[in-house]
C-alpha cells in the first residue's frame, strides 16, 4: 500500500469518526426544527395509560394464573375492537425450573396482503418474582408491571387503535409476546448459572421458531420494552445496534424530529437480553429495543425495576407520548 493511499484512509476514517462525533452531540443538544411537520395521525397519551392502567387492574400477569388468562382476553378483545385480524398463538414452554408454563402470544395484523410489513412488539405478561426489591420477604410475591408488562403493550394498543382510524401504506404486525420476565430470579443465579440468558423471552423465542405464518418476514421490528416512567432514556442498545442500525438511526431520527431527543439519546447502551434478540437472531427480522435504561443505577433500569413498586405511580403520559409518537411517525413515513 502507497503512503498516499494509507493518508486517504487515515483522512477518511477521521472524517468517519469525527462527524459521527459531532451527529450525537448535536441530536442531543438541537431541539427539533420547528419547520417539521408531523405525517401520523396523533397518539393518545390518555387512551394508552387507560390501557395500562386496565393490564394492572387484573392483579399481576403470571402464566399459569386466572389474571393472566383474564388479561389474554382482554388484549385479544381490544385489538379486535380496533380492527386488527388476531391470532391467538398458545404454547406450553418450560421455566428454568421445570415450570411448564401456558402460555399465549397474541397477534393483531393490519393490512394482511401487503408485502412490506413493519414488526412491533412488546411482552405482556408479568414477572412472578420481586427479586430486586428493597425487602427480601418480597422476593417471591409477583409484581404489578405497570411499566414492566403493562406499558408497551398499553402504546401499541393505542398505536392499533390509530392503525384503525387511519391505514399507513405498509402492514403491520403487532405482537405481544408472553413469557418473558420468567427468567432466573436473581436469588437463585449461582444455582442456574451457565445459560441463564436463555430462560428469559420464552414466548418471542416460541414464535421466531414456529412464527404464526410459515417463514414470517418483515422489513424490520421494534420492541417497546419498560417505556412508561418519567424521566425513561432510551439508548442505542447493543443487540439494536448490531443487528439492525438503520432502523436504530431511522427511529431516533424521528424522535429527534419531534422533540423527543430528551427520551432518544443518540448515544450507545448496553446490550439486554430482550425479546428483540430471538427475533433478531432465530427470525431474522432485524429489530430494535426501545428500552428505559439508566446509566449510573445498580441494575441499569429504572428505580422500581421487578419490585413491589412497579405500579401506576410510575407512569408518566408525557414518556408515553413521547414513545408512542415517535413509533406512529416511523410507521407512517415507511412504503
Ligand atoms: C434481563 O434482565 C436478563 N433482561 C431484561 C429483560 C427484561 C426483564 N425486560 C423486562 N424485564
Ligand atoms: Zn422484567
Amino acid at each position: 500500500m502507497t503512503a498516499k493511499n494509507i493518508t486517504a484512509i487515515t483522512c477518511a476514517f477521521l472524517f468517519i469518526a469525527c462527524s459521527c462525533g459531532k451527529t450525537s452531540q448535536n441530536n442531543n443538544t438541537t431541539p427539533a426544527a420547528v419547520s417539521y411537520e408531523k405525517v401520523a395521525p396523533n397518539f393518545s397519551s390518555d387512551s394508552a395509560y387507560a390501557y395500562i392502567d386496565k393490564q394492572v387492574s387484573f392483579g399481576p400477569r403470571v402464566p399459569n394464573t386466572a389474571q393472566h388468562v383474564a388479561c389474554g382476553d382482554y388484549l385479544v378483545s381490544e385489538l379486535k375492537r380496533f380492527g386488527a385480524e388476531v391470532t391467538e398463538q398458545k404454547m406450553v414452554v418450560a421455566a428454568y425450573d421445570g415450570t411448564k408454563l401456558n402460555a399465549r402470544n397474541i397477534i393483531g395484523t393490519y393490512g394482511a396482503d401487503k408485502k412490506n410489513r413493519v414488526l412491533l412488539f412488546a411482552h405482556w405478561d408479568t414477572r412472578p418474582y420481586s427479586d430486586h426489591d428493597p425487602d427480601k420477604a418480597n422476593y417471591n410475591k409477583p409484581l404489578l408491571g405497570a411499566n414492566d408488562g403493562g406499558s408497551g403493550v398499553g402504546v401499541l394498543l393505542e398505536v392499533a387503535r390509530v392503525l384503525q382510524s387511519r391505514s399507513p401504506e405498509i402492514g403491520v404486525d403487532i405482537i405481544f409476546f408472553d413469557a418473558e420476565d420468567y427468567g432466573v430470579p436473581y436469588f437463585a443465579a449461582q444455582q442456574y448459572k451457565g445459560d441463564s440468558g436463555k430462560t428469559w423471552c420464552l414466548g418471542s423465542r416460541y414464535w421466531s421458531e414456529n412464527p404464526h405464518i410459515p417463514n414470517y418476514k418483515a422489513k424490520f421490528g421494534i420492541l417497546l420494552d419498560m417505556v412508561g416512567t418519567e424521566g425513561a432514556t432510551f439508548y442505542r442498545e447493543y443487540y439494536s445496534h448490531r443487528y439492525a442500525r438503520n432502523v436504530l438511526d431511522k427511529v431516533w431520527t424521528a424522535a429527534r424530529q419531534l422533540g423527543h431527543s430528551k427520551y432518544f439519546i443518540n448515544k450507545e447502551g448496553g446490550g439486554v437480553t430482550d425479546d428483540h434478540v430471538p427475533v433478531n437472531e432465530i427470525r431474522r427480522v432485524p429489530s430494535i429495543d426501545i428500552i428505559d435504561y439508566r446509566l449510573g443505577t445498580e441494575n441499569g433500569f429504572f428505580h422500581s425495576w421487578h419490585t413491589q413498586k412497579d405500579d401506576m405511580s410510575n407512569i408518566s403520559k408525557e414518556t408515553l407520548k413521547a414513545v408512542g409518537e415517535t413509533v406512529l411517525e416511523v410507521i407512517y413515513k415507511e412504503m
